[in-house]
């Protein structure tokens, strides 16, 4: 089961539309296994199959703390099909935008609907960390980042930072190319 790469910010991959998945295949379970382990890795609490390049609608989420056993859940075409009217703030951060955290206000509860490794449709309530987890990767899903939710300026701000930062990154790389011709 090997680790993927995680997309990062400005990568217009992040904006797509994930397709749903037909079938619960051994590939994707394989897939999912390559997710989950990604992400304990990184380490996250959550990731969508497009932050590792698969526009499929995939999910993998932990909330287990570092020493409590792992419990993996496992959404495939997850859909959200309630969501409460209190909300809560949460302090997020995604591993596709490193090193920025914000806080975003969401709703506090939620009914997911998706099927289960094996492909049998369940539901589940979410409440807290788990109903914003769970909001943050099926809005990846549907090409939406968490900075969506904040202002203009805070999201414009953010998005400029990474768009240098990746230039910066580009040009030297290219400057180090140009230097050892023969590397
Ligand atoms: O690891 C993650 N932590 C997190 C914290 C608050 C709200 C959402 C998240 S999800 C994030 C991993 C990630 O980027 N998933 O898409
Ligand atoms: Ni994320």
């Amino acid at each position: 089961m090997p680790k993927r790469q995680i997309i990062k910010l400005p990568d217009p991959r992040l904006r797509v539309k994930s397709a749903p998945v037909a079938e619960v295949t051994d590939e994707m379970r394989a897939l999912l296994d390559d997710m989950l382990e990604t992400m304990y890795a990184a380490p996250g609490i959550g990731l969508a199959a497009i932050q590792i390049g698969v526009p499929r609608r995939l999910v993998v989420i932990d909330l287990a703390k570092d020493d409590e056993l792992r419990n993996p859940l496992f959404l495939i075409n997850p859909e959200i099909v309630w969501t409460s009217d209190d909300t809560r703030i949460h302090e997020e951060g995604c591993l596709s935008i490193p090193e920025y955290y914000a806080e975003v206000e969401r709703p506090d509860r939620c009914r997911v609907r998706f099927l289960d490794r094996q492909g049998v449709a369940q539901e589940l309530d979410c409440e807290g960390l788990q109903a914003t987890c769970v909001q943050h990767e099926v809005d990846h899903t549907n090409g939406v980042l968490f900075i969506d939710h904040l202002s203009r300026l805070k999201r414009d701000r953010v998005i400029k930072k990474f768009a240098k930062a990746a230039r910066r990154d580009s040009e030297g790389s290219a400057a180090s190319d140009a230097a050892e011709p023969s590397a």
